[in-house]
């Protein structure tokens, strides 16, 4: 697939606490690194999104006396995972990963800094109703199909790619390019949502550099 100048990689998270030894550790989500970079040049627009939740954020478990990580209660916006403290606004968890060189990036997107709501997508709070921005701001720039990766794939990679979708925007989730929590059969469960609402998914060597 041929990447032009309407196209933006969306690299979704790549901060300490996800990486292993981190708060909320992804499986192998240090091998995120290497092709991003590689696929990276490809891209004339980059976006980072950066998880950035207040210290008492309602989607921690600890934030729930009784409540262990992992569990999960239905709210009114469906169901909430709690989760290990992760990413708090200031914390070196929360900062990009040091290996991750990304200079070029012309956004960094914060999401999830509302205590009260969980927010997985880059582009709508987990009501799915409250936006980010994000979908303002690459309409504003013309920016058309996105292209995602990062940490983690059955989560905000995964909500990312579907609202994407439900914006009327092409969405292609570099598979090779993400990693997973994989909780309670969440890869399949994301991956049924991706077959229905006509997210593709890529490898990053099928993108063709722009000519
Ligand atoms: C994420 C769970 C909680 C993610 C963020 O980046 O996928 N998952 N917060
Ligand atoms: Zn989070």
């Amino acid at each position: 697939m041929k990447i032009d100048e309407h196209d933006v990689l969306l690299v979704i998270d790549v901060q300490n606490d996800f990486f292993p030894g981190g708060a909320l550790a992804v499986p192998l989500g240090d091998e995120v690194i290497a092709p991003i970079h590689r696929i990276a040049p490809r891209f004339e627009h980059i976006v980072l999104t950066q998880d950035w939740h207040p210290s008492n954020h309602f989607s921690f478990a600890a934030s729930h006396p009784g409540k262990e990580p992992y569990d999960s209660i239905e709210v009114n916006y469906g169901t909430q995972t709690f989760w290990p403290p992760h990413c708090v606004q200031g914390t070196r968890g929360a900062e990009f990963h040091p290996a991750l060189e990304l200079t070029q990036a012309e956004l960094i997107l914060r999401k999830g800094f509302r205590p009260q709501i969980d927010s997985y997508s880059a582009f709508f709070e987990n009501d799915r109703t409250t936006p980010t921005g994000l979908a303002g701001y690459l309409k504003e720039r013309g920016l058309t199909r996105v292209f995602l990766a990062g940490l983690a794939y059955d989560y905000c990679v995964g909500y990312s790619a579907l609202d994407a979708r439900r914006l009327g925007l092409p969405a292609f989730v570099l598979r090779d390019a993400c990693r997973a929590i994989d909780l309670n059969g969440s890869v399949a469960a994301i991956e049924g949502e991706f077959a229905k609402e006509g997210v593709g998914m890529l490898e990053s060597f099928e993108l063709i550099e722009k000519s």
